[in-house]
């Protein structure tokens, strides 16, 4: 029997066995030892220091200390006269950008959204699973605050995460207002259900599009409000005035390759994070824009970053088939019972338990040779979807999750009936650029929201707190920038900050691999099309 069948087998067989077998709680002591040896955040050889900028003498992932250490696409000598003059540019957009947008348009600031593909094509789109708030009875902002500290090491910024916790029900209430329809139950109450590393169930969800539905939203939003948008006009440099400050942007339009310059009295970066980036080699479950324009963007105008030396590998990456290979798919399914089984149709951790421990175990069953190999080399160990329908009852998982199904259905496999292989997927920047509670780095004029910020999630986030996390600091970054657009006059554009950046290389005797903002990622196989390996036997 083909390997893949004869494991899978044992998964179908052994379901009442797992089912009567009870998990062991592991204890902190033993969660610590387990992602040490196996999370991929804490390979040392993967880490390299930061040479030069506020976060010098720090260590990161390779991927991000060289695009910390890259040079501007801008030239030297450039002509700075603006095309545009705004009161508040907002640079990225999905749910972050869109919020802060809204925010600040209804504050009666003179707004512009720029963003690199089209509006909408982010990250949000991607977050199926849901959005953590803490609103029933028996649930708390305060249980929210340290369910959310625990699953970050402790190492969450405790004034970003107060402030997420208790705006979260308005925040909640503010998109059902804009029409987001949220999950509710024959009573018509909202439905709640639980995520990993949480004790009360708080996720509001939209089936398994939940990201997917708040984006279409606040879309609808940003045009009905017609504020003016740049598709395709990624955000290549900053621009400062001659004291630090921000003062506008370098835009370059991706159908002419020209240059467009903004003046902008609070610039906010709402560009997502860096799954693009496939920090380790990892695959990721990131939308093509994801190369981490905001950490760079603003590292090179001086902004400290926070936690930019972790990451999050989401444990449930697709890895079959390979067209899907880094798919999400989502923390729902463990959450409504999926079990995860190794190769000898063995359960090995709690499923709920946070990220990045349910992600080392897993890595640790591959690793010790309990994992089951794919027909194009990956490995992985099974999901098994079914579970669901036979806890919850027929026809279950087709309801809560028609996404999954439709997503796999393509490729001729049913998850109604069968498990699928599973393993982490590069996921999120659980750090970024370091922000206050107004989302104000600190460049003065220089405001960041959603991933590409840092602080709020500490070393690990929980499920659904991302898209809390864009609608609370994406409302409050969008408030305090236009609060401050009407204060200040526009400043001067100048690129001192890149002459500043350039000369601090060369002072280290630093060589840039790369050219940054990345803007795309380069995934083309340039030894297939060379003439040498056309002509390969
Ligand atoms: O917050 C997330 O990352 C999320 C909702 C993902 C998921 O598994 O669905």
């Amino acid at each position: 029997m083909d390997p893949i069948e004869e494991s899978k087998s044992r998964v179908l067989t052994g379901r009442d066995e797992r089912r009567a077998l009870t998990i062991p709680i592991l204890t902190p002591a033993d969660k610590d030892r387990l992602v040490h040896a196996y999370h991929p955040d804490y390979k040392k050889e993967e880490y390299h220091p930061i040479r030069i900028g506020p976060n010098a003498g720090e260590r990161t992932v390779r991927e991000v200390a060289e695009l910390l250490e890259s040079d501007s696409p801008v030239p030297a000598g450039l002509d700075l006269t603006p095309q545009y003059r705004v009161d508040v540019l907002v640079v990225g957009g999905g749910g972050a950008g869109a919020t802060a947008a809204l925010t600040a348009k209804a504050l009666g600031a003179d707004v512009l959204l720029v963003t690199k593909l089209r509006m909408g094509d982010s990250n949000t789109v991607m977050a199926q699973g849901g959005m953590q708030v803490a609103i029933t009875e028996d649930d708390s902002p305060v249980t929210h605050f340290f369910d959310t500290l625990r699953g970050g090491h402790h190492k969450n910024d405790p004034h970003l995460l107060k402030v997420l916790v208790e705006e979260g029900p308005m925040a909640a209430q503010w998109l059902i207002g804009l029409g987001v329809l949220f999950d509710r139950d024959e009573s018509g109450n909202l439905k709640t259900k639980k995520g990993g590393g949480s004790t009360k169930p708080r996720l509001l969800t939209c089936s398994d599009y939940t990201g997917l539905e708040i984006m279409r939203v606040l879309k609808d939003e940003v045009l009905n409000k017609q504020i003016p948008i740049l598709e395709f006009s990624p955000v290549v440099e900053l621009l400062t005035d001659p004291d630090g400050r921000c003062s506008g942007a370098v835009l370059k339009n991706m159908d002419n390759g020209r240059f467009i310059i903004v003046s902008a009295k609070s610039v906010i970066l709402a560009t997502g994070g860096s799954g693009r980036l496939h920090i380790e080699g990892f695959p990721t479950s990131n939308h093509y824009g994801a190369t981490g324009d905001a950490l760079v963007l603003a590292y090179r105008t001086g902004a400290k970053l926070a936690h930019a030396d972790t990451f999050q590998y989401h444990p449930t990456g697709s890895v079959f088939p390979e067209q899907l290979a880094g798919a999400l798919v989502t923390e729902g399914i463990r959450s409504d019972g999926g079990h995860l089984v190794n190769r000898n149709g063995k359960r090995f951790v709690n499923e709920l338990d946070t990220r990045d421990v349910v992600a080392a175990a897993i890595i640790r069953e591959c690793a010790e040779g309990r994992g089951v190999k794919t027909p194009s080399g990956r490995v992985g160990v099974w999901l098994d979807v079914p579970m669901i329908d036979l806890l919850m009852g027929d026809g279950s998982i087709t309801k809560r999750f028609p996404a999954m199904v439709r997503q796999f259905e393509r490729y001729g496999i049913d998850i109604r009936k069968e498990p699928v292989l599973i393993y982490p997927t590069l996921h999120y920047q659980n750090g970024g650029v370091a922000i206050d509670v107004e989302g104000r780095s600190n460049v003065a004029g220089l405001f960041v929201a959603g991933e590409a910020s840092g602080g709020l999630h500490g070393r690990n986030r929980l499920m659904g707190n991302s898209l809390l996390d864009l609608i609370v600091f994406g409302k409050r970054a969008g408030s305090a920038a236009a609060k401050r657009a009407k204060s200040v006059p526009a400043g001067k554009l100048t690129l001192s900050h890149v002459t500043r950046f350039r000369k601090e290389l060369e002072k280290n005797g630093i060589k840039p691999k790369r050219v940054a903002p990345i803007i795309l990622p380069d995934y083309v196989r340039r030894e297939a099309i060379t003439p040498a390996a056309l002509i390969k036997p």
